[in-house]
């Protein structure tokens, strides 16, 4: 049992090394880490199985601090439960440039950090995707391998974002019981009260969406114990709410907004040190403290242990796909099977839309991958993300692999962070294209930490018709090209589109977004070819030594560069043809592939339903670029390509008329 005064000083460690660090950085958040210490310390030294000494061990429980700008409470917490990758010197660094304590947490930097979080509301809604990843694992591998909690903490304002509606919507209905969020409700944000701007019911709000909800005063380490405790045998998720005072322990400046984002200032902290009696100097932790913590940091070793030892006694064969699973190795045969399915289309190259090649190498993907866990905002039917393979997951039954997400793109892409995060599972999911823009937050955090999601984007031009310009994407495809580390795919027919699959599940530290096309398209790659040409990002599709014309297409277009080609060599104008199935791959290829893809040829044409922006590296300032200026139109597809004049007689009237 842990004392209520030795409670109290644990906490307060946490306090004065987040009022220490933050004064010393000058920058940083000490009002959510002196509220929250109470809440944090009866967790971690009572209830979280963690194991800093194998911070990655599977079943751990995992701990999310939503509100990532409280980022020096997971930082002293990391510390003081003997995390081997983090020390004081490290915390003296906080905000500083190359330290592992940054701003806000930064998966990757410490083992303890599971999600990189900062923008509000993404670390809840990852926790859901890591919830459905333990349910499901849990099913398929039983208690014995996997069965933890995931704990949240969150703030205000990840409850006010949007994205926590649709996080906790999808885990109430889910009953993602093992999900436990505590809300550090302390009225507070950066304007001043939350009564400037909010007056929702938060209790009432996630009992609406089929939660479990305790209400404790988050400064009494017994009633949150109580709390967790309840918690642990709900059969719903639960919300603790924690009634705090922010900045707890600064006399003149707990309660209010100038403890949530400023350092206190030398004699603020010291007032703080006088009236919680802790005479400790800057960034020291009395020695009784720290042994605390540290005992508290090698509670679960026992479990640890048990859990070895009940893999070690797992059936060889079980235990070997555990381990790879969580190694995020794919499957022995991946390539070659890919390489099969390859053989197999060039023999009938048939013309169908790319959603509809995405899902035939799905069916070959997921008929190999068990880890492959697919899904859609609510638009399965168009994005084809269903195969024979993907029963649905519900409440009741995890030993499905689909997810039907609901209308919710954003926490969608969030969870599928999450489902990666926590390993074993490779989340894939569909929607439009267009949408992106709805998930594009937590696509950009999957590109930052690094992670292997993969997004399927159906309906990816003007192309998609009827349904009209709020639906026609026109600068999501250079928008998502903007992203540092992400992979934006279009290809250009059934065997692009499995090549072009195969790279996004090989690359382990990157998220990919394949974009898909709603019409037919004629094959372009009719010939087998061993080597995935996408790798390369650009690669040559029709050569011709002295081209005067050299055509960059994507996607829906190439067939359209293919015809103006032809058409041109028949007017004896020698026309090259470059596939672009993926921007970023062709930048990373050495200079003197880049040269010579680009080529010599005097004109240059660029196409794809898109804007320019992004296409003159290809075709330069003053290639020819056939796209889109404006928005798009409802009418049919056809229509629409010629309207705008996306067509093979443009392409060639456009180059003729440069040559002459
Ligand atoms: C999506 C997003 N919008 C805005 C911000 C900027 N921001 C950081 S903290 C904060 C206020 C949050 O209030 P609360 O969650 O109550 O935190 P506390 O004041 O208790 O520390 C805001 C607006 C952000 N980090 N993320």
């Amino acid at each position: 049992m842990i004392s209520r005064e030795k409670h109290n000083r644990m906490a307060n460690a946490i306090r004065f090394l987040s009022m220490d660090a933050v004064e010393k950085a000058n920058s940083g958040h000490p009002g959510l880490p002196m509220g929250a210490a109470d809440i944090v310390t009866v967790l971690f030294s009572r209830y979280m199985n963690f194991d800093p000494k194998n911070p990655l061990w599977p079943d751990r429980d995992r701990f999310v601090l939503s509100a990532g700008h409280g980022s020096m409470l997971l930082y002293s917490l990391l510390y003081l439960t003997g995390y081997e990758d983090i020390t004081v010197e490290d915390l003296k660094q906080f905000r500083q440039l190359g330290s592992k304590t940054a701003g806000h947490p930064e998966y990757g930097h410490v083992s303890g950090i599971e999600t990189t979080t900062g923008p509000l509301g993404q670390g809840l809604a990852n926790s859901v995707g890591m919830a459905i990843a333990e349910r499901k694992l849990r099913e398929e591998f039983g208690a014995e391998l996997q069965d933890h909690h995931t704990y949240v903490l969150v703030g205000d304002g990840c409850l006010m974002e949007g994205i926590s509606q649709e996080a906790i919507a999808l885990a109430g209905h889910l009953k993602l019981n093992k999900l436990i969020v505590f809300w550090d409700d302390n009225s507070i944000t950066i304007d001043g009260a939350v009564s400037l701007s909010d007056s929702t019911d938060q209790i009432a709000r996630f009992k609406a969406v089929n939660w479990n909800t305790i209400q404790v005063d988050g400064h009494d380490p017994d009633a949150i114990a109580a709390a967790i405790e309840a918690a642990q045998i709900s059969d719903k998720p639960t919300l603790i709410a924690c009634k705090t005072i922010i900045g707890f322990g600064a006399p003149n400046k707990q309660g209010t907004h100038k403890v949530h984002g400023s350092p206190l200032g030398a004699e603020e902290i010291a007032a703080a040190r006088k009236s919680l009696e802790w005479d400790a100097e800057a960034f020291s932790v009395p020695a009784d403290v720290l042994d605390a913590w540290r005992l508290a940091g090698l509670r679960s070793n026992k479990v640890r242990k048990e859990w070895e030892e009940r893999l070690a006694a797992t059936p060889t064969e079980k235990r070997a796909e555990f381990v790879r699973r969580f190694a995020g190795d794919l499957p022995g045969g991946f390539d070659s099977t890919i390489d099969a399915f390859k053989k197999k289309i060039a023999e009938s190259n048939p013309t169908v839309a790319t959603r509809k090649a995405s899902e035939d190498v799905l069916e070959i993907i997921n008929g190999l991958l068990p880890e492959s866990l697919g899904g859609s905002a609510d638009l399965t039917p168009s994005n084809n993300t269903k195969t024979s393979q993907m029963k649905a997951i519900t409440p009741a039954d995890f030993s499905g692999r689909y997810i039907h997400y609901g209308i919710r793109e954003h926490g969608m892409a969030a969870a599928m962070n999450g489902i990666a995060l926590h390993g074993g599972l490779i989340p894939y999911a569909g929607g439009f294209l267009i949408f992106s823009d709805y998930c594009r937050p937590s696509v950009r955090l999957a590109a930052l930490m690094g992670i292997r999601v993969v997004h399927v984007w159906t309906h990816d031009s003007i192309g998609v018709g009827e349904d009209g310009p709020t639906h026609q994407p026109i600068e999501q495809l250079a928008s998502l090209r903007a992203i540092p580390n992400l992979l934006v795919f279009r290809p250009a027919d059934q065997t692009e589109t499995a090549e072009c699959w195969q790279l996004a599940l090989k690359e382990k530290k990157r998220p990919s977004g394949l974009a898909l096309t709603r019409q037919n398209l004629t094959p372009v790659r009719k010939e087998y070819e061993e080597k995935n040409l996408c790798a390369y990002g650009a690669y040559d599709l029709i050569s011709a030594s002295d081209a005067q014309v050299t055509i960059f297409a994507s996607g829906s277009e190439v067939e359209i560069a293919v015809k103006a080609a032809g058409m041109l060599d028949q007017k004896g104008i020698a026309t090259r043809v470059v596939s672009v199935p993926c921007v970023e791959l062709f930048m990373e290829q050495d200079d003197d592939y880049r040269t010579a893809i680009i080529g010599k040829s005097p004109v240059k044409v660029g196409i794809e339903a898109a804007v320019r922006e992004g296409w003159d590296a290809l075709i330069g300032l003053d290639g020819i670029f056939i796209g889109m200026k404006s928005f798009g139109a409802s009418a049919p597809a056809k229509d629409l390509y010629k309207h705008f004049g996306i067509t093979a007689e443009a392409v060639v009237a456009a180059a003729e008329k440069r040559l002459s």
